[in-house]
């Protein structure tokens, strides 16, 4: 087995020295104008609604998928993927996962589920409507966050890259290193495509980063403080982790891992 795996994560570096060219974020994502907040570097937020999460749920992934919810947990036999009412919280389906995997980011393709685990340098593909397992992929490395552009699968994996992934081969196609003013930021974690941009939170901070895609400069920053009490955080390790879009409402939700809500944000400028 650990040849294979070898033979493979082998395989994975070959395909990477022939690198795909980066595609431009587009100027106009459909016929809407952009954005208010996509013309501000440094944004702060407003509270538009408190929807309720499972406070044992340790969010790892969120995304939207046809109204409700998508969540990937983790930890060590409290792993799971699953589809949850977004106004009531109720568990409408879900997949425990065997303990020796935790699970990380998820992220919603062409009509399947993937799903990253932390180190055991694999990851699952379900059907999105029935969440029945597929199959497995490997990759090198953690993971960490998962999102997509429609195209690709694009990975975090706790350093200051992002990976794209061909969603068939699992190749990766492209790596994207992110620079804030210059500096390395890493522990990316859960991700997000939006507006052409990926949204990143960041581990341990109460920021998340805008990353421009097709280079990966932060070209914004949104400062959550105070978004949760923490007083109520049963555990330091509960932190902001999690974003999800509502492209067609253009509603943004965050959360964070047990947290026992989930926040509609509204983005303003930051004074
Ligand atoms: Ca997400």
């Amino acid at each position: 087995m650990k040849l294979l795996l070898c033979g493979i994560v082998l395989l994975g570096v070959a395909c990477q020295k022939k690198p795909v060219p980066a595609t431009p974020a587009p100027a106009v994502i459909d016929n809407r104008p952009a954005p208010e907040w996509k013309s501000h570097a440094r944004l702060a937020y407003e509270v538009v609604q408190e929807l309720p999460h499972d406070a044992e749920a340790y969010t790892q992934g969120l995304l939207l998928s046809q109204g409700n919810w998508i969540e990937s947990t983790g930890g060590n036999g409290t792993t799971t993927i699953r589809r949850v009412e977004k106004n009531t919280g109720k568990v409408l389906l879900k997949k425990d996962l065997v303990a020796n995997f935790f699970g990380e980011g998820v992220a919603e393709l062409n009509g399947k589920l993937f799903q990253l685990t932390w180190k055991n340098q694999q990851g699952f593909v379900y059907d999105a409507k029935t969440l029945e397992w597929q199959k497995n992929f490997t990759y090198s490395g953690e993971g960490w966050g998962l999102t997509t552009d429609g195209k690709s699968l694009i990975m975090s994996n706790g350093s200051d890259r992002l990976r794209y992934l061909d969603p068939n081969s699992f190749r990766v196609l492209r790596e994207v290193v992110v620079r804030r003013d210059g500096k390395a930021v890493d522990k990316l974690n859960e991700l997000e495509f939006i507006e052409g941009e990926i949204f990143a939170n960041v581990w341990y901070t109460e920021e998340i980063v805008r990353i421009d895609p097709a280079d990966g400069k932060v070209i914004g920053v949104i400062d959550l403080t105070g978004i949760d009490a923490k007083e109520t955080r049963r555990n330091p390790d509960h932190v902001l982790n999690g974003i999800a879009y509502d492209p067609a409402a253009r509603e943004l939700y965050v959360t964070g891992k047990c947290w026992p809500k989930i926040y509609q944000i509204r983005l303003v400028p930051k004074k």
